[in-house]
């Protein structure tokens, strides 16, 4: 029954090809991270990601081989981390020192200490775990029990970041095929349908403490009910997580593609405010994060932010390129940064020439230094041209 579902998956994504993402209006897209993978691995698509506490990022991608491989970036630049002959899980979640990841061949969640020169361990093994999360010291997880019902598991973390629980926790059937969960800062657990029925279901703090404590399980899905997607014509969501404004933020599909990035707003009293379209793809939008207070989402291709429209350059978004934006590439110049904020305007995950580029072309009248800025900049173009050279 477990690979029925896994062919069902590759029907389902195998035919969706590297659509691009199409932003709503309003809104635009923009990369955050495009990974060049190495040659043996360039027909291996992104799954999920995550940027941990470090500021690394990590990230899965996988093919029907089926193969699959945990990759980082920092600061040396793409790294291979593990690969194996797997199908890759949606499951990636970088928390404090350790990273967690799954594999959907044999439903094994790996653990990886980052700070640890050992490669990753097998930690835990249980169909179906599909979407992983961590409040606290608790790694939450949603899944199928032995009757195949979604449920929510839990284990408290030891300090090496392995689980304390084996067996996971179930703190109670919730219903839908199995989706992504989030907690928002007060602890409300939200858990989104993978497919079918097309909501999302909000357990408060209370419930979730309750059910850790074995006293009352979360259960009562019909009770719980936060919200309605149905009306997208979508029925299930493949990632989940909070804005900086305090938004739930989803990935919205019906078991693959085509797929929409939506908003759905969070009243001051907590109940569900609107949908906002975000964005659409005829291929997959999958996992969802919030970094460095932007959201980002995966599709097949690598990691996009969406956002109000930015002139290219313009590294603080403050709506002007200067010489503020300029100091900022210039500090990060030649190195392996991600991300807009940090001047890679192309998602290359490197601070280039090709940046400097962008923001020359879009550099604006509102200087500070007018006199010293020609210069640095004609400096910075010299180094840039050396470099190309090379
Ligand atoms: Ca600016
Ligand atoms: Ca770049």
């Amino acid at each position: 029954m477990f690979k029925r579902i896994a062919a069902v998956c590759v029907v389902s994504l195998a035919s969706a090809a590297w659509a691009d993402i199409q932003p709503a209006e309003g809104f635009k897209v923009y990369p955050y991270y495009l990974p060049q993978l190495p040659a043996d691995k360039s027909g291996q698509w992104m799954i999920g990601f995550d940027r941990g506490p470090d500021k690394d990022l990590y990230f899965t991608t996988g093919d029907f081989s089926p193969a699959m491989t945990l990759w980082r970036y920092d600061a040396g630049g793409l790294a291979e981390i593990w690969s194996g002959p797997d199908y890759a899980g949606a499951g990636v979640l970088a928390t404090h020192k350790t990273v967690y990841f799954t594999e959907d061949s044999n439903f094994t969640l790996y653990r990886y200490g980052t700070r640890d020169a050992a490669a990753p361990v097998t930690e835990y093994s249980q169909p179906f775990l599909y979407a992983l999360a961590v409040r606290g010291r608790t790694l939450y997880a949603s899944g199928l029990d032995s009757n195949w019902q979604s449920c929510i598991y839990a284990s408290q973390l030891r300090p090496d970041g392995s689980l304390a629980e084996k067996p996971m926790l179930n703190l109670g059937v919730v219903g839908d095929p199995s989706g992504p969960l989030a907690f928002d800062g007060a602890g409300n657990l939200y858990y989104a349908s993978g497919y079918l029925s097309g909501r999302i279901l909000k357990y408060s703090a209370p419930e979730v403490h309750a059910a850790l404590a074995g006293q009352t399980p979360l259960g009562q899905p019909a009770q719980h009910v936060w919200a309605s997607f149905a009306a997208t014509g979508l029925d299930g969501a493949t990632g989940l997580a909070f804005d900086g404004q305090g938004n739930l933020v989803a990935s919205l599909t019906s078991f693959g593609y085509p797929s929409e990035l939506v908003r759905f707003g969070v009243c001051a009293a907590g109940n569900f405010g609107g949908l906002t379209e975000l964005a659409s793809s005829t291929g997959r939008i999958s996992a969802v994060q919030l970094v460095n207070g932007v959201i980002c989402a995966a599709d097949e291709s690598g990691i996009y932010t969406l956002d109000r429209p930015r002139i290219p350059g313009d590294s603080n978004r403050d709506g002007k390129v200067d010489f503020a934006d300029y100091q900022v590439l210039e500090g990060n110049f030649n190195t392996h940064e991600l991300g807009w904020e940090n001047g890679d305007f192309d998602g290359d995950g490197l601070v280039s020439f090709a940046d400097y580029q962008q923001l020359e072309a879009n550099f604006g009248d509102s200087i500070p230094e007018p006199s010293s800025l020609p210069l640095l900049l004609a400096g910075l173009a010299a180094a840039g041209r050396r470099k190309m050279r090379r």
